[in-house]
């Protein structure tokens, strides 16, 4: 036998070649890992769960003892836009085509619980999702897909109650008993207060809706998952993958408790609890974090003393990532998906969503959406990784990540506790401070190119390809809505939607009953979204947030960068030249949420010396307006991530001259197709700033403009 090598003499073999240390080469991670070059079978000392075997505890190999060798994942990708009828041609063909289960996307005004008549959502109709206003839309949504026979999951949180009871009813009429529809329900609200803001009622009120759910569909649905417990929406947020699996399962802990309070056997609804994670381009962390996902999940359900295995056992949906791909040089993102959906596979994922890759630019188009579906057909026929169960097993670095992922997520999560539970955390804005300031640090590192991004800030392109992408024409949308919406109203019986909205109300009011089989009832009757929504609001109140912005993040990154410097000096001669600062109004309007992007921007041009105004989310173009001009700010610059910018800039612009505001410059930056910035320009709109901006770089565009160096472009 050769003797076995000696770890120091590959140290020094390493340092002749390297002609330095090889700690030179341990990569820090986001996440505080330090990830070393090499990994031994030394980095396996005192990990004890590493000889675990799938469908077994603590099932960090897997949930189901065969995995994918006995049924693979569920090809399952999210969609939907525009009215019922073009998202149920859309799923129609994809179901054809190979996907396996459905996934639907709501617009924004559904997501809110209004109608599509409602004048705070002129911009938001069909346009990111789609509109679904009652059971007569949901009944088209599905018309031809047996309900019997398909999974559904359907992504919706604040305005869960009507949409859900508008799925039983619409199974119903479809001749399938509520026990055999089969799917999942996203009903995480607390990640909404935390970074994706389609909350409607505040944290009490939101979390019995929680609770009244998994109580429901416990006891009438067995097939169907009561929550998707998500983490995606943090990763996209900016978080650490540390942080995701932290308040992620800190979030489904919290849940468990919430429906224990109501008096529910564990193992009557644990099996039914689900997760989901977004899968970015750090792909071996990314493999290890689904295996600490259920290592960890195991552990805080013994806490609840279950009997019952399936009790134990995490289940997951996975989508890669959206922030990780790019405008610039789209079909990169491609090549990037495909690694992500790997990375996802290996991971044990049980459903997965890739995206398409004009991600960055629009919602896909049929040609982007096939790619998107055959990057994971490809993968489950033609590469064999479905065929051995959790493959990357036995890796010393894949087995160290995973225990240090574990614990490092296990410690955060303690913290948490010490608070007092994720509620209290998050009604702290612990997390989402957290979040906000891994986002900031992490555009740092992009904006400084410390961070590569191919095609973004290395290897661009001279010049852009142009490509196709899906506009919808969102005025027709609502037109036809509002049309069916009339419809529905004329034809039901009034008497017994008012009944049944007032007892609904009730229910809510007095917090006894079930608030779910209240507007079961109620959608049976044709109460609409937006008034089973509204029956709850009288109830419950709305939740407003207040903007908060982190500081001292980007500018630390920064403080010794000369092109900073340069930009710190610029705004110090503005301010004693003028006697104040530059003041930009930072606005979201209509029900786009995403506010990473608004976050960034605050945060950096506070850095960097601007005075800035944090608007609050959901502003009409109106309220936007006076804020601007009652907090004389030279620049108002608009976060567009869900597609209303062609309807709301104009608004905004018309509403700024209707009100004196003439003078204030409008600049726009987020999800914006090229061949959107004229008409933009046009309407007013100083500058554009698509996705890869780098923040500096915005920052002089707007004092450029502000001091009147530079034109509209
Ligand atoms: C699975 N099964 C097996 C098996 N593997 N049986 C035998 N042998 C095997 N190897 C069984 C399962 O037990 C189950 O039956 C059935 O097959 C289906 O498998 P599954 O693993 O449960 O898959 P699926 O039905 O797809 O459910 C996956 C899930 C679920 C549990 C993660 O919650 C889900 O589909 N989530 C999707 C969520 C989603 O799409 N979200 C989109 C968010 S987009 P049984 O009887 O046990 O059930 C978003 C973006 C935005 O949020 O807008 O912000
Ligand atoms: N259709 C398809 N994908 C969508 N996404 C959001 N809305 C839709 C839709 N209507 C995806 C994008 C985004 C993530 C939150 O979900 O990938 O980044």
């Amino acid at each position: 036998m050769t003797p076995k090598p000696d770890l120091s003499t590959w140290q020094k073999l390493a340092e002749r070649e390297l002609k330095g240390p090889p700690d030179d080469l341990v990569w820090q991670t986001p996440e505080g890992i330090a990830v070393k070059p090499l990994y031994t079978s030394a980095d396996l000392d005192g990990i004890d769960q590493l000889d675990s075997l799938p469908g077994l505890k603590p099932f960090l190999r897997g949930p189901r003892a065969t995995m994918y060798a006995g049924r693979p994942w569920t090809i399952r990708q999210y969609a939907g836009f525009s009215t019922a009828e073009e998202s149920n041609a859309f799923y129609r063909k994809a179901l054809a085509a190979g996907q396996k289960g459905l996934s639907v996307a709501f617009d924004l005004a559904t997501h809110r619980g209004y109608d599509s008549d409602h004048p705070r959502v002129e911009g938001d109709v069909g346009k990111a999702g789609v509109a679904i206003d009652s059971v007569e839309d949901m009944k088209i949504l599905f018309h031809g897909i047996p309900l019997e026979n398909m999974s559904v999951s359907m992504t919706i949180n604040g305005a869960v109650i009507p949409i859900l009871a508008n799925f039983i009813v619409a199974g119903e009429e479809q001749g399938v008993s509520r026990d055999r529809l089969s799917g999942t329900i996203q009903n995480d609200i607390l990640k909404e207060f935390m970074v994706r803001n389609t909350y409607i009622y505040p944290p009490e009120p939101s979390m019995r809706i929680i609770a009244d759910i998994i109580e429901y569909t416990t006891r009438e649905m067995p097939k169907f998952n009561s929550i998707s417990i998500s983490g995606y929406h943090m990763q996209e947020a900016g978080s650490t993958l540390v942080q995701e699996l932290a308040f992620t399962l800190a979030d489904g802990r919290e849940y468990v408790r919430a429906a224990l309070a109501k008096g529910l056997n564990v193992d009557d609804f644990a099996g039914r609890l689900s997760f989901f994670f977004a899968i970015g381009m750090n792909f071996f962390m990314e493999a290890a974090k689904l295996r600490a996902a259920r290592l960890l999940w195991t552990r805080i359900m013994e806490e609840f003393q279950p009997k019952k295995a399936s009790s134990l056992m995490l289940r997951t949906h996975c989508q890669t990532s959206g922030v990780s791909l790019q405008e610039q040089d789209p079909y990169n993102n491609i090549v990037r998906t495909a690694y992500e959906a790997m990375a996802a596979a290996l991971g044990g994922t049980q459903s997965l969503h890739t995206n398409s890759f004009d991600e960055a630019i629009a919602l896909p188009t049929e040609f982007s959406a096939r790619i998107a579906r055959n990057t994971q057909l490809i993968l489950q026929h033609e590469t064999g990784v479905t065929r051995v169960i959790d493959p990357l097993a036995g890796s010393y670095y894949v087995e160290s990540l995973t225990n240090e992922l574990a614990e490092k997520a296990w410690s955060l999560m303690e913290e948490i506790e010490a608070i007092g539970g994720m509620t209290k955390a998050v009604a702290a804005g612990l997390p989402k401070r957290m979040i906000e300031e891994a986002a900031t640090r992490r555009q740092a590192a992009v904006d400084k190119g410390d961070e590569v991004i191919v095609g973004v800030n290395k290897y661009r392109l001279d010049e852009e390809d142009r490509i196709d992408s899906r506009d919808i024409d969102n005025a027709a949308v609502r037109r036809s809505q509002i049309t069916r919406l009339e419809q529905t109203k004329r034809q039901r019986d009034p008497k017994r939607a008012d009944a049944a909205l007032a007892v609904l109300g009730k229910i809510a009011a007095n917090g006894k009953g079930n608030i779910l089989e209240a507007a079961v009832e109620a959608a049976r009757a044709r109460a609409t979204v937006g008034e089973i929504s509204d029956a709850l609001r009288r109830a419950f109140g709305d939740h407003a947030a207040v903007p908060e912005v982190v500081s001292k993040v980007y500018g630390k990154a920064f403080e010794r960068e000369p092109e900073f410097k340069m930009m710190v000096s610029r705004l110090e001669d503005f301010s004693s030249s003028r006697g104040s600062k530059p003041r930009i109004m930072v606005a979201k309007l209509g029900q786009d949420g995403h506010d990473r992007g608004a976050k960034i921007i605050a945060s950096a041009f506070g850095d960097i010396g601007f005075e800035v105004i944090a608007g609050p989310l959901f502003q009409t173009p109106n309220e936007a307006a006076e804020l601007a001009i009652a907090s004389r700010v030279h620049v108002v610059g608009v976060s567009s991530l869900a597609a209303g910018h062609k309807t709301l800039l104009p608004q905004l612009i018309d509403s700024l001259k209707i009100k004196g505001g003439e003078h204030i410059i409008v600049v726009c930056g987020g999800v914006v197709p090229r061949q959107d910035y004229q008409f933009l320009i046009d309407h007013g709109v100083a500058a554009v700033f698509g996705p890869g901006t780098n923040v500096l770089e915005a920052a002089r565009a707007v004092l450029d403009l502000i001091e009147g160096r530079r034109r509209n472009q």
